[in-house]
């Protein structure tokens, strides 16, 4: 279209004005328009602006394959990171074992802590303290959201608060939804917790647990106990809306309903009918990729193998994920589980090289900043500083996977922004932002 108007202004201009003048004006337009089809198909990084602003449609030249995950400190000096998120809104949420959520903005840490729930919490063991935090997808008009710790019952606890009337300070008044009790072993403590919240695209709260087993010793199948909580991922609805009764807790108000469509719905006693999925040793993250709805989970291993599973956004849930009949890909103990044929096997497993390995999943960036990235599903090994991205949108399976190794940094939890920037938080206390490197 541009061509044509440009050949239109030379057929006007030609009846009008001698050859050279002819020429002279063509040259202009061409000029012209070239730099107009610079200025909208440029990259978005050549912009030099945040990418959390509005953009033109941008026309992009196909990107080169991610070749290296390269780590951008972002900010230092903070506690322990368990989740980041946001409230739909340019504000970062970072949430801290020590029970603490600070806002980021601009770059810069809050003075004043959005939310202290430290005396709610018992953080002192390797994986308890504040675990997952969700903001309602309605929390601009709520101003309602979710907080999941272990409480000091030693209990896996999740809890609803709302902002006050500043909106960078919540109300730590806690409305505790729901507790669930958790072993607690000699020398191991109260361990493999999950504790991840996110809402998925159908407006539910998912809620991870894990099964509460101290690595080496055996004990009760808790994963593949329909009955109980541990071991699972479940789904409740907290919006209010019609549903059945909350059906398996062990304190709490129960102030939440079941989605009728959950699998294992049975109504009081029985089955949990919070319960979406199942056989998963230790939920460490999950994500919904914001394209797609498609659930990524990474589940931690035992021994031998670390694995990432994989939920396409049609499933109706109920899948069975094999801990603890099997580890990643390799059987454990069959005979715990219905056949094979029932289970549903990782879509990516790594083996431990050494003693230690956990997965931390993550997410699938879909931001606009990097067109490399783009369609990436990137988690990270916490004991090696591993990080993986997957080619998540590519038709090929496996997936082609892309490592780089950061030694020393022990990545505990991915989170986004509004704008899909992908960042990960670390044992140390630095934020990193993640992107494409070469
Ligand atoms: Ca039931
Ligand atoms: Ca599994």
């Amino acid at each position: 279209m541009l061509c044509g108007l440009c050949s239109g202004v030379g057929v006007i201009v030609q009846r009008q004005i001698d050859m050279r003048s002819r020429r002279a004006v063509t040259i202009v337009c061409v000029g012209l328009l070239l730099v107009l089809g610079w200025a909208y198909s440029r990259p978005v990084w050549m912009s030099g602006a945040n990418s959390d602003e509005l953009f033109l449609p941008l026309v992009v030249s196909p990107p080169g394959p991610l070749e290296k995950i390269d780590l951008e400190p972002f900010i230092t000096g903070i506690g322990v990171v368990t989740t980041i998120t946001h409230a739909g809104d340019n504000r970062l949420f970072v949430a801290q074992k020590d029970g603490v959520v600070i806002i980021i903005e601009n770059g810069m840490p809050s003075a004043t802590p959005f939310l202290d729930i430290s005396h709610l919490v018992l953080s002192g063991g390797a994986e308890t303290g504040l675990l997952g935090l969700a903001f309602a997808p309605d929390y601009a008009e709520s101003g309602v959201f979710y907080v999941s710790y272990i409480d000091l019952e030693n209990r896996s606890a999740m809890s609803r608060f709302t902002v006050s009337a500043d909106p960078n300070v919540a109300n730590s008044q806690p409305e505790l939804l729901l507790a669930i009790e958790q072993p607690s072993y000699p020398g191991a403590g109260n361990i493999h917790n999950g504790g991840d919240l996110q809402f998925g695209p159908d407006g539910y709260l998912y809620w991870t647990l894990g099964d509460g087993q101290p690595s080496g010793a055996e004990g009760p199948n808790r994963a593949q106990n329909l009955t109980e909580m541990l071991g699972k991922i479940h789904r409740i609805d907290v919006s209010g809306g019609a549903g059945d009764s909350a059906d398996c807790y062990d304190e709490g108000n129960g102030a939440y309903t079941i989605p009728h469509d959950n699998p294992f719905a049975d109504g009081p006693g029985g089955d949990c009918d919070e319960i979406w999925a199942y056989g998963l040793r230790n939920p460490w993250r999950i994500s919904f990729d914001r394209i797609t709805g498609d659930m990524f989970i990474g589940d931690v291993g035992h021994h031998t193998q670390e694995e990432i599973d994989f939920e396409p956004s049609t499933s109706p849930g109920g899948a069975n994920y094999g801990w603890p009949c099997y580890e990643g890909m390799v059987p454990r103990e069959p005979g715990l589980c219905d056949s094979a044929e029932t289970l549903v096997f990782p879509a990516y497993a790594f083996a431990h090289e050494d003693a230690c390995a956990s997965v931390t999943g993550g997410y699938v960036y879909r931001g606009a900043f990097d067109p490399t990235l783009y369609g990436h599903y990137v988690f990270a090994d916490f004991c090696s500083g591993t990080f993986y991205a997957a080619a998540v949108d590519s038709a090929e399976t496996p997936w082609a996977v892309v490592t780089t190794v950061y030694p020393g940094v022990n990545p505990t939890t991915f989170g986004e922004n509004l704008a899909g920037d992908l960042f990960v938080g670390t044992a140390s206390g630095t934020i990193y932002r993640v992107q494409s490197g070469d």
